[in-house]
């Protein structure tokens, strides 16, 4: 692969969220006459590279006291990389998502989401076209780690966007279903157990394959509410807290075949909840309907 100077034609306008202790910057600017958003983020040091970084690197003292000293260090440039990922053209969601906001819990009976959510999302959510492109091979061909065709229960697995794959330490992908028409949870009933059951079973064993992570180190969920109304299941290394991950929007996948075994409609008339920002278009639909 090449290297490209794309950022070159990006002015900041100002920095929507960061956070030291993650080490990751969001930016958000123009790029040529677009909105974009920037992501900066400090990939972790990496263990199979700890020789080369001691034997490549310069060191300069910052100071001595006693037996503790401390030191600037110049690694070699290539390990010293950002990870970076462009938005562009970004809509004004993107924006949103990225930027620090206050959030609230929601309740969503199953007549909220028919009457408030499923209309919204239906005016108003985020271009599925990547989804697509991966799931026909436009992009991102080269990196799927598991490729099941079948129609009815097919899915592919391949690296989430935020996983730059160097280390299994926060391992991260995501299984996309071919079935086109399940938004989300709230559209999963029983008949949808065999896909759901594969996508467990299968995205496990291609994981161990690859990586050499057992499911016993796996965490396996959805999201509700996702960002992309496509059925998607994360898979990420347990321990690893991914960023923009909270506990409130994670269902794991073991519960929701077990709850669909227990009750075939129970994401259709389960009272669900889950966080909203304070600008987000969904939460002022459920002001206004009086839900909160
Ligand atoms: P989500 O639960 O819908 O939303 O998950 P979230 O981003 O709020 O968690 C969508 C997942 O798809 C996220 O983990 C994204 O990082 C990932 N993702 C998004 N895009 C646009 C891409 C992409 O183009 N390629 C890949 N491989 N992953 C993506």
């Amino acid at each position: 692969s090449e290297w490209e100077n794309v950022l070159s034609t990006f002015t900041a306008s100002s920095v929507l969220s960061d956070s030291a202790r993650e080490k990751i910057m969001f930016v958000h600017g123009k790029m040529a006459d677009h909105d974009a958003v920037v992501v900066l983020e400090k990939t972790p040091i990496r263990e199979d590279s700890l020789a080369e970084l001691f034997r490549g690197s310069k060191l300069r003292l910052e100071l001595r006291n006693d037996i503790y000293s401390s030191y600037r260090l110049q690694a070699p440039p290539h390990l010293n990389e950002i990870k970076t990922t462009v938005v562009c053209p970004a809509t004004e969601k993107h924006v949103k998502k990225y930027k620090r906001q206050e959030s609230f819990l929601v309740e969503e009976t199953g007549e909220d989401y028919r009457s408030i959510t499923l209309p919204y999302i239906q005016e108003q959510s985020l271009s599925l076209q990547w989804v697509y492109n991966i799931l026909e091979k436009k992009a991102e061909a080269d990196k799927i780690v598991h490729d099941d065709a079948d129609p009815e229960v097919g899915f592919v697995l391949l690296p989430d966007l935020k996983w730059d794959q160097k280390q299994v330490d926060d391992l991260y992908l995501i299984a996309i279903v071919r079935q086109k028409d399940i938004k989300s949870l709230r559209d999963l009933s029983s008949e949808h157990l065999p896909l759901l059951q594969n996508v467990f079973q299968r995205g496990k064993e291609a994981i161990l394959q690859r990586y050499n992570l057992p499911a016993s180190k796996l965490r396996v969920y959805l999201h509700y509410q996702p960002s992309y109304y496509h059925l998607h299941v994360h898979f990420t290394k347990l321990g690893y807290d991914a960023p923009g991950c909270g506990v409130e929007r994670a269902h794991l996948l073991s519960d929701v075949i077990q709850n669909l075994q227990t009750d075939p409609q129970f994401y259709k008339s389960r009272t669900l909840h889950f966080p909203l920002r304070a600008d987000d278009g969904l939460l002022r639909r459920f002001k206004e309907a009086g839900r909160l």
